[in-house]
């Protein structure tokens, strides 16, 4: 049965990122599954960008995107078939700050703001990274954190750095 968009009452934005094993291809294959997720819509996501790891270890640098969801997913269950997807495409549980075959965060769920132990929304470094705020800004452009603030006036503290757009047609139907 097809859903309507009444049925995907939520609205989540997801960061990827890569920088193991084809990086590009990850971020590729992590799309499609994210078109598949049940009672989820994938509706529309960012360019890819290339960004130098921002890590305190030595590693190769980074493919990032975001993707934007309407689902019916609670954030618990979304984390759950975001960590489906990682575990699908080989990441092992790897130590904090290292190199990953794909690593994807909910960055935001709706307006909502809390912690526990599995999950803090939003997510909490995302205000310091151009690689999450620049691709945010291509699916969102009057975006409005939920504590009021554009993510425009964010980008002006925020410097693009050395994130690069890459040239790399993704052909994902976001119209399903
Ligand atoms: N650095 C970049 N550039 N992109 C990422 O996605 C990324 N992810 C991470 C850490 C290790 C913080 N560094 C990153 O988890």
């Amino acid at each position: 049965m097809r859903l309507k968009n009444q049925d995907y009452p939520h609205l989540s934005y997801i960061g990827l990122g890569s920088n193991l094993a084809q990086p590009m291809q990850q971020i590729e294959r992590a799309l499609q599954a994210l078109a598949q997720l049940p009672q989820t819509k994938l509706c529309q996501y960012s360019s890819l960008y290339h960004s130098p790891p921002l890590a305190n270890m030595p590693q190769p640098d980074y493919i990032n995107a975001v993707a934007k969801l309407q689902t019916a997913l609670s954030p618990w269950e979304l984390l759950q078939q975001l960590q489906q997807i990682e575990n699908q495409q080989g990441r092992m549980r790897e130590e904090r700050w290292g190199a990953r075959t794909l690593d994807l965060d909910i960055l935001l769920y709706d307006n909502q703001e809390f912690t526990d132990s599995h999950l803090t929304l939003p997510h909490p470094a995302m205000l310091q990274r151009a690689f999450v705020l620049y691709p945010l800004y291509e699916c969102c452009p009057n975006l409005l954190f939920p504590n009021g603030i554009t993510l425009a006036d964010t980008l002006t503290f925020c410097s693009a750095g050395d994130l690069t757009r890459i040239d790399y047609a993704i052909n994902i139907d976001t119209t399903a």
